[in-house]
């Protein structure tokens, strides 16, 4: 094992206390001395920030190199911002306001915090799976000829809560990750052996020993501190051992609360044998048999700097170490502590404890016997080293709209050919695109471009059926150029790779355009990764194919009513829904520019749509064929298409109805307006591209009028040129509320048609009849309209 110089090990103990400290004054600071102003409990946990104080500064103070990346456990946020302050990076006013507005966040934010947070964290589970991920694009990125490879590769890190090992979507990404080779990736489990409400079943460590195993990965356990490593190893040491090992996690939590005095009569009476183990816990005080059997390997620096500093291998390791919830406080191992805060008086006590001044809490080194040596630990620590760790490389340029197609298509088999004439360009983009499927890679029309550009994989595995000669549409070889990367059934790990590809240029300084595929409805299944990628702000573009009822024989199961709304309701995420091939291919054009935006959100939130800072896009498309608009689209239409409408069929002064479509249903709109309109030209088609930007933009002109700002948004233009008489009917085939809220640009009449229900095998003609999105429907809402002048 490494030897630590003494001077060094004090120094990093010494910002150990600083952090158990300023972690639990952040609290309660929050909580209790900032004045309350709305009655609202504010919150933050110290029980679960003191159980990962240790950890958490033996890998920042001794461990981490800049390039490693880390997802801290999301309510040890405040463990991770006091040591953001000690090193400078974090100040003193955002921890004052931390949980407050424009203050240090609940939990660690990329986006919202500003003190380098590489992985934010908050529902439980994402931040764990996610440094998997980011640890396989990080291998896909390096096995490019086009990449810098000259960067030290970072080791993926994450610290789990045991009671996060719950979360489902961990083994999904423990399978996917043995798949893929992962390396370079470490899951810290701070093991108390508690979760929110209480502790945690017997025999915990065994399952999860079995399963890490199973997957590949290293298991180390770090369950003795050094202490206790002595103590072992004195006369009786093995009797004390043998009953530390055999103690229920009950019992070790309550002594662990009740203290020294309560372990001593616990100890005595059960092991005590008037001999070399009496004698052994004699010598102890019980402040000291109390600091003895705390001292769990996830509390010992010693036994964490030894274990996590000589780490060689890159094998995915898991550590267990041992921990206790609330250590060195208090609420130290009582199984209500998680939400517990501690009363003034105890954190009183505690400030003594720590010998900080009254009105110095805040100091960084208040307290300290030798602030000299903390600082210099300070300086000394590999991870203060100044280098850019969040990088920002150039955009990648775009290669124009790609469609040249048949005069009959679906917007799924257009995407396939779109992608299948970039894959077969020379262009920086194609290079930098990377696929990805939850194993509908074909039937979502990815084959061509996988065929093309191959799958990936560390190592080579050839085509089997292609050496043999079989026939076979796929010819998919496995080597590290592959631009796919080919994944198992889970569309959580679809977005958590999404999530982590879409960081790469800000993670390891290379730009990727990651496009994901899956059938529209299983959205649902990924629906928290997908928001916590959009949160992290990782850049992706998803297609989601079929869709709706549109997709007739799959049936109910398959059906999507809903995502048009998570379209639109999902921040960070622009939704379109083409019905034309030369929309898709102007919009993807578009996309790829729009994921690499990346202007400063302003504070005044002008940006409401975020135009300037860019985002993710979400494409819905469709396996159903239409005829397509013969024309050559003007720079004027191609812009109209991104704001999210264009007349299809212009207003005129004589128009009574306009029929706004979005997607598929474009032919039901088409053939109603023939129908209704014929000769008298009394009929508009709004084709709508995209209702969520169309409302967002629309939203923005209302913020605006409201800053006493001029205000205007494309809705407003387009509708602006329909008579104040006309009535709408909107039409979509998916929820009707997604083009509902048209009717109020302009407080004109709205029918609104969509479908709301599950829905069964079945035609097109079947199905759009029976939820009345067919064109005999949209007539028919169009004469209750005309019928009502
Ligand atoms: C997806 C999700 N569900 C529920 C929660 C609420 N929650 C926060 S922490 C926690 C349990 C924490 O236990 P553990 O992971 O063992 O952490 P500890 O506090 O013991 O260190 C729960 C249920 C959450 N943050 N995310
Ligand atoms: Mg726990």
């Amino acid at each position: 094992m490494a030897q630590h110089s003494r001077p060094h090990l004090a120094g990093i103990a010494a910002l150990n206390r600083k952090v158990l400290w300023l972690s639990q004054w952040m609290v309660h600071h929050a909580n209790h001395i900032r004045p309350n102003v709305d009655g609202v409990k504010v919150g933050g946990h110290q029980a679960s920030s003191a159980s990962l104080a240790t950890i958490l500064s033996a890998l920042y103070f001794g461990v981490l190199k800049p390039e490693d990346r880390v997802a801290i456990k999301p309510h040890a946020a405040p463990v991770f911002h006091a040591i953001q302050y000690l090193f400078g990076r974090q100040s003193r006013d955002k921890l004052q306001r931390f949980r407050g507005y424009g203050g240090a966040q609940s939990y660690p934010s990329r986006t919202k915090d500003t003190d380098d947070v590489d992985f934010s964290t908050g529902s439980v589970g994402l931040g764990v799976a996610f440094t998997a991920f980011a640890a396989m694009i990080q291998d896909y990125v390096r096995a490019k000829p086009w990449a810098d490879t000259s960067r030290p590769e970072g080791r993926m890190i994450a610290l789990a809560g045991d009671a996060e090992l719950d979360e489902g979507n961990l083994y999904e990404c423990l399978l996917e990750g043995w798949k893929h080779g992962l390396r370079k990736c470490w899951w810290i489990i701070d093991f108390n052996r508690q979760s929110l409400d209480g502790v945690v079943r017997e025999g915990l460590y065994e399952r999860i020993e079995a399963i890490f195993t199973a997957f590949g990965w290293r298991v180390v356990t770090l369950k003795y501190g050094a202490q206790q490593r002595r103590a072992f190893a004195e006369p009786g040491g093995e009797a004390l051992r043998r009953w530390i090992d055999q103690c229920p996690n009950t019992l070790y939590s309550a002594l662990m609360f009740q203290g020294g005095a309560a372990w001593r009569a616990r100890l005595t009476d059960e092991i005590g044998d008037q001999g070399a183990v009496t004698a052994l816990i004699e010598r102890r005080s019980d402040a000291e048999l109390a600091e003895l059997m705390a001292n769990l390997g996830g509390h010992c620096l010693e036994t964490l700097l030894d274990q996590f500093g000589t780490e060689t291998t890159d094998q995915p390791t898991v550590f267990i170490a041992y921990t206790v919830k609330g250590w060195g406080t208090p609420l130290a191992g009582h199984k209500d502590n998680h939400a517990g805060q501690m009363t003034a008086g105890q954190i009183e006590t505690l400030r003594l404890a720590h010998a900080v001044p009254a009105g110095e809490e805040w100091e960084p080194f208040a307290g300290l016997d030798d602030p000299a040596i903390a600082q210099a630990a300070l300086a000394a620590a590999p991870f203060a080293r100044q280098v850019e760790r969040r990088y920002r490389p150039p955009a990648v340029p775009g290669i124009g709209p790609q469609w040249q197609g048949p005069a009959a298509t679906s917007t799924q088999a257009a995407f396939g050919r779109i992608l299948d004439a970039i894959a077969k360009t020379d262009s920086e983009l194609a290079r930098r695109i990377v696929t990805t499927s939850p194993d509908v890679t074909v039937s979502t029309n990815l084959g061509p471009w996988v065929n093309r550009r191959q799958l990936f994989s560390r190592t080579p595995i050839p085509d089997l059926f292609q050496e043999q000669r079989i026939p076979s549409a796929q010819k998919w070889s496995f080597s590290p150029q592959g631009q796919h990367i080919e994944l198992g059934i889970a569309e959580m790990n679809l977005f958590l790779l999404l999530g982590a590809a879409g960081l790469s240029h800000q993670l390891f300084g290379e730009r990727l355009i990651p496009i994901g595929t899956l059938y529209d409805p299983f959205i649902a299944r990924g629906l928290d990764a997908l928001n916590y990628a959009c949160y992290q702000d990782a850049r992706f573009l998803l297609i989601a194919t079929p869709s709706g009822v549109s997709l007739a024989g799959e049936g109910g199961a398959h059906q999507s009513i809903g995502t048009p709304l998570i379209g639109m309701a999902q921040d960070g995420l622009c939704a379109f829904e083409p019905a034309f091939a030369d929309e898709l291919a102007i919009i993807m054009d578009w996309a790829f520019d729009y994921l690499q935006r990346d202007g400063e959100v302003r504070s005044d939130l002008a940006d409401w749509p975020r135009d300037v800072s860019g985002g993710s896009v979400y494409l819905r498309l469709s396996t159903r064929t239409l005829e397509q608009v013969p024309r050559r689209p003007t720079p004027e239409l191609a812009a109209d298409i991104i704001q999210g409408g264009y007349w299809l069929r212009p207003p005129t002064a004589r128009t009574e109805i306009v029929i706004a479509y979005q997607g598929v249903v474009a032919s039901e709109a088409i053939t109603a307006a023939g129908e209704l309109g014929g000769a008298r030209d009394n009929v508009a088609v709004l084709a709508v591209t995209s209702a969520d930007r169309l409302n967002a933009g629309w939203h923005a002109s209302q913020r605006a009028r409201r800053h006493g700002e001029p205000g205007g948004s494309h809705v407003e233009s387009l509708l602006a040129e329909v008579p104040d008489r006309a009535g709408l009917v909107t039409v979509i085939d998916g929820h009707p509320a997604t083009l509902g809220w048209l009717g109020s640009v302009r407080g004109q009449r709205a029918l609104t048609l969509g479908v709301e229900h599950f829905g069964q095998t079945g035609t097109v003609n079947d199905l759009y009849r029976h939820f009345g999105i067919d064109a005999d429907s949209i007539v028919a809402s169009a004469r209750v309209l005309l019928r009502g002048h």
